[in-house]
């Protein structure tokens, strides 16, 4: 194996050709509507409600002022039970509130918020939980609903890792009180920047899309103190046109994931996640899990023998949000009550996974980490 010429990233976007995106620019520009729930911006929440098998989706700038509006919308306050295990835009939209997170630590199968350490976690304070669906795989959803039924709180979903995933058949957007999406380069479908909440009726869909236009209701009436967070008719067209490609991609997403699993199998001391039974996946990502004494080198070893090959994997979700200062003096923010999640984020490493990958790279980032194992 040599060093690649070309640095691999851990993703790319996907785009489409640049000749059916200025069409839809021509017509932006023809019309010379480019924001405030313009033409495609309303085409575009009614085709993603279709292909995502929702009742109703409210489009935003990105995917961390959607969380933030989510908490505003259903006025939750006081401590939210969350995971440290993600991007730091989970907490960050806590703190944005003045809300506290209390984090609870993750099962080790899929890195997802453990239902049997939540109640635990609940005091009077606590309002909402704000689980997320890591790498694609969902949570347990139903568990974690009993919950919510018994002590009266509301879930919302950080749903920025699962677009198009189904569980049995359903859109996972459709549990909890809302989900939010992603629509950020890095990920599986992109308006180049973007984001949306699903929500489940007419009325609170409404009430979102207030709070994205400052609070706006009509010409004079202002029912809150909203923020600007909508998507603007450029991002709105991207996502049409993205939505012509996206089975295609999430299939060569699959393809090459099923193409790691094939190499990485055989090799001692390195995990991988499986499919999960009755879930439409969206491969989002590619970890692995590095277990030091098996495989014979550490992660950090592994993830810098990868660079120096130019092979640029991430270690998400590595620093734990709790380890980051504005979170770590918190008391649930403590290692100790977070064994699981410490040494996950210790172990792991994305690999590249994106459209564009071809196989044969792939194959050869495969080898390369089993020849990086202790013979
Ligand atoms: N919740 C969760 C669970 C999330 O994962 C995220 C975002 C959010 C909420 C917040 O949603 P947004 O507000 O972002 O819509 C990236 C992304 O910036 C972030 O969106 C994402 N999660 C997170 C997991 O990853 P970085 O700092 O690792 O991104 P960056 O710029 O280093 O990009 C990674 C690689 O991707 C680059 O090395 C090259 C490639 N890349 C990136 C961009 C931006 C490209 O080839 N082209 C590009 O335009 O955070």
């Amino acid at each position: 194996m040599t060093a690649s010429d070309k640095p691999i990233y851990v993703t790319q976007p996907a785009l489409p050709p640049l000749e059916e995106f200025t069409e839809y620019l021509r017509q932006i520009w023809d019309n010379k509507i480019i924001t405030n729930n313009g033409p495609f911006h309303k085409q575009l929440e009614k085709e993603l409600c279709d292909y995502l098998g929702v009742e109703h989706i409210s489009l935003f700038a990105n995917g961390t002022l959607a969380l933030v509006t989510a908490l505003q919308a259903l006025r939750i306050s006081g401590e939210v039970i969350t995971s440290p295990y993600s991007f730091v835009a989970t907490s960050h939209s806590l703190w944005w509130n003045n809300i506290t997170p209390v984090f609870v630590d993750v099962e080790p199968g899929f890195c997802n918020l453990d239902p049997e350490k939540i109640e635990s976690a609940i005091t009077p304070q606590t309002t909402a939980i704000m689980p997320i669906h890591v790498y694609g795989n969902p949570c347990n959803v139903e568990e974690i609903q009993r919950i919510a039924e018994t002590y009266n709180l509301r879930v919302i979903y950080d749903a920025a890792h699962v677009f198009g995933v189904r569980l049995n058949g359903t859109s996972i957007l459709n549990f909890g009180d809302m989900s939010i999406l992603s629509f950020h380069a890095t990920k599986v479908y992109n308006t180049f920047e973007g984001g949306a909440i699903v929500c489940n009726d007419a009325q609170t869909k409404r009430h979102i899309d207030d709070l994205k236009n400052f609070g706006f209701r009509g010409e004079t009436t202002v029912v809150a103190p909203g923020i600007n967070a909508k998507m603007n008719e450029v991002q709105a067209a991207m996502g049409l046109l993205q939505l012509k490609y996206i089975d295609d991609n999430l299939e060569r997403r699959r393809i090459i994931t099923e193409t790691y699993r094939g190499v990485l199998k055989d090799i001692p001391g390195v995990r991988f996640l499986d499919d999960v039974q009755g879930v439409r996946h969206c491969y989002p990502y590619f970890p692995i899990f590095i277990d030091e004494q098996t495989y014979g080198l550490s992660r950090d070893d592994l993830y810098a023998a990868l660079k120096s090959n130019n092979i640029h994997g991430r270690r998400y979700f590595y620093p734990l949000i709790s380890d980051f200062p504005a979170y770590r003096g918190l008391p649930s923010a403590g290692q100790d009550n977070l064994p699981v999640a410490t040494k996950l984020s210790e172990q792991v490493v994305c690999l590249p996974i994106y459209p564009d990958l071809q196989l044969d790279r792939v194959k050869e980032i495969a080898r390369l980490i089993e020849k990086q194992a202790k013979a």
